[in-house]
This record gives structure tokens, sequence and C-alpha cells, in this order.
């Protein structure tokens, strides 16, 4: 783990250049990316002359707080006299629809909330919507679908529809993860932003994007595609249970600033954290 080798490093004592040459290295090598590591070094750099800094462990005190202030505040509230939208993107694979059981899981048990309905508008990949069929009718959760291929915006319109005819309060709406190519995907995830905005009030709608902590860099990239043809309000990191690196929660931040929700911590519906960036912090660099 990432944590584990910087505490080692700052057990050492002196602060020359070698100490923040390994610091930068470990940082990049734990998924951090080279721009953000270059950037939290430098700023350490510049706070221990400026303050006049002797000790490695004086050091640490000032790196955390650096490293927290990368990571905005993140939960998901719901409010409760509308209906909530959460739209859940993401490449093939990373775990949107799993990660759609685990938010259903979690708003009605640890928060209590009643009427949620998933929205099955991944009509692209065969057996999609028999997957999340499967899921509802284990969680019996009500699921508005359409036939394979139909369009993904109309899902979501009679979804939306339904769900306020119903005064429902939160539905959760799959996408799909692949098309004929990215453009193709990436302009029917804005069509399908289109049909949402206008019809749900804007702090009620959510774009969360999935993402695979164990593609590291990666899904960086994937994430600023995203954000910039539908803008995230939030990331949910799944397989955390997968990578040894916690380095790509840094990477999010100091690169796009969005907001990590949620960690995907396994494949059941139970297997789902909420992220709280100072015990990550603490975690990370934990021991001191
Ligand atoms: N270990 C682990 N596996 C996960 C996690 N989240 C999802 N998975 C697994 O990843 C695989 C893909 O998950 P899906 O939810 O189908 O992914 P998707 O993004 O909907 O994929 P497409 O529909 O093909 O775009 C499944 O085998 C899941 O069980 C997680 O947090 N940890
Ligand atoms: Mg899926």
């Amino acid at each position: 783990m990432l944590g584990l080798r910087i505490k080692e490093l700052f057990r050492g004592n002196d602060l020359g250049t070698e100490f923040y040459e390994e610091l930068e290295d470990l940082l990049i090598e734990g998924d951090v990316g080279a721009s953000t590591a270059v950037r939290l070094v430098e700023k350490l750099r510049e706070e221990v002359k400026k303050q006049g800094i002797r000790t490695r462990e004086d050091a640490l005190r000032v790196f955390k707080q650096h490293i927290r202030s990368l990571l905005p505040c993140a939960s998901l509230p719901l409010r409760r006299d509308t209906l909530n939208v959460f739209l859940i993107l993401g490449v093939n694979g990373v775990g949107k629809t799993t990660t759609i059981a685990k938010l259903a899981y979690h708003y009605r048990m640890v928060e209590g909330v009643k009427g949620i309905v998933f929205a099955a508008a991944d009509t692209f990949r065969a057996g999609a919507i028999a997957q999340i069929d499967t899921l509802a009718d284990r969680l019996q959760v009500r699921v508005v679908k359409q036939l394979p291929g139909s369009d993904p915006g109309a899902v979501i319109y009679d979804a939306l529809e339904s769900a306020k005819a119903k005064g429902e309060t939160l539905l959760l709406a799959d996408t799909a993860g692949r098309m004929h190519n990215r453009t193709n995907l990436l302009r029917e995830l804005q069509k399908i932003d289109k049909v949402i905005t206008g019809r749900i009030d804007s702090d009620a709608y959510r774009k969360i994007l999935i993402l695979d902590a164990v593609t590291g860099q990666n899904g960086l990239q994937q994430a600023k595609i995203f954000h910039e043809a539908v803008k995230i309000d939030s990331i949910i990191l799944t397989k955390w249970d997968g990578t040894a690196k916690g380095g790509i929660v840094l990477a999010i931040g100091g690169e796009l600033g969005i907001p990590i929700s949620f960690l995907g911590v396994g494949e059941k519906p139970t297997d789902l954290k909420p992220f709280d960036p100072d015990s990550f912090v603490e975690n990370l660099l934990e021991g001191f």
C-alpha cells in the first residue's frame, strides 16, 4: 500500500533533495499521477522552507494537510420532497450495474429511503436489461424497462414520469458502457442528460461516474472524457478490494477536483462504503 511506504519514508531524518525525489517516485508508483505528485512535492518543499521545518515528522503534518485539501467533501444526500435522479455513467465493465444495486441497498437500509426505482437504460449490451431486472427482483425494487435496442432517453423519460406520478424518491438510471464508438456513446449520454435536466431540479440530479480503481491512470483519462461531455458531479470507485494502491484517489482530487462519494469493496449489494476524506487521509498515512 502506498501509505505504508510513505510512512516509512517519513521515518527518516533529513529533508534533502533525495527525500523529495523519493517521495515523488512513491506517489507516481502509487497511481497519484505525475502532475499531482510533482505539485504535492513542490508545495511541501515550499512549506518546509517557509515554516523552517527541520524534521520529516513535522513535514508529514504539512503533507497530510495538503493531501486532505485535495479531497472535496462528498456525500450524496437526497432531497426528501422531490424525485432524485442518479445517472450512473462509465465505460463497460467498471461496475455500473452492480453499483446501482449497492446504492439501492444503501439508501434503503442505511438512509431509510422508500420508493427506489431502476431505469434499465443500457439498451445496447445484450443481457444488460436481464441483469438489472434480476437485481431489481432480488432487492424488490421497481424497474422501468423497454425492449433491447430501444432509445435509452425514452426509457429514462418513462421512468421519470412514472416515478413522479408514484411519488418515488430515488431513480437510479443504468447506462451503456459501450456503443459502436466513443462519440456515439457520449452523444447518447448528452441526449439522456437533456431529458433529465429541466424535468428534475438541479440539486436533485447527480451524474455519477463509476471508475474501476484497478485501472489507475487509465481511469483518470476516462473521467476527463466523461467530465468534458456531461460534467460529472461525483465519482464512485469500484473494485477497491482489488487494488493495493490508494493514489488514484489523490489523482482524482488533484486533476479533476470531483468528489468521491463511495468506494465499492466487493460484488454484493452490501459492499459499498461511504468515502470519508478525513479517515482516508488518516488511514493512508496511519500511525502518525
Ligand atoms: N471485486 C469487485 N468486483 C466488482 C465490484 N464492482 C463490480 N464488480 C464486478 O465487476 C464486474 C462488472 O460489473 P457490472 O456492474 O456488470 O459492470 P458494468 O459497468 O455495468 O458493465 P457493462 O454493463 O458491461 O458496461 C462484475 O463481475 C461485478 O461483480 C467491486 O467493488 N469489487
Ligand atoms: Mg451494466
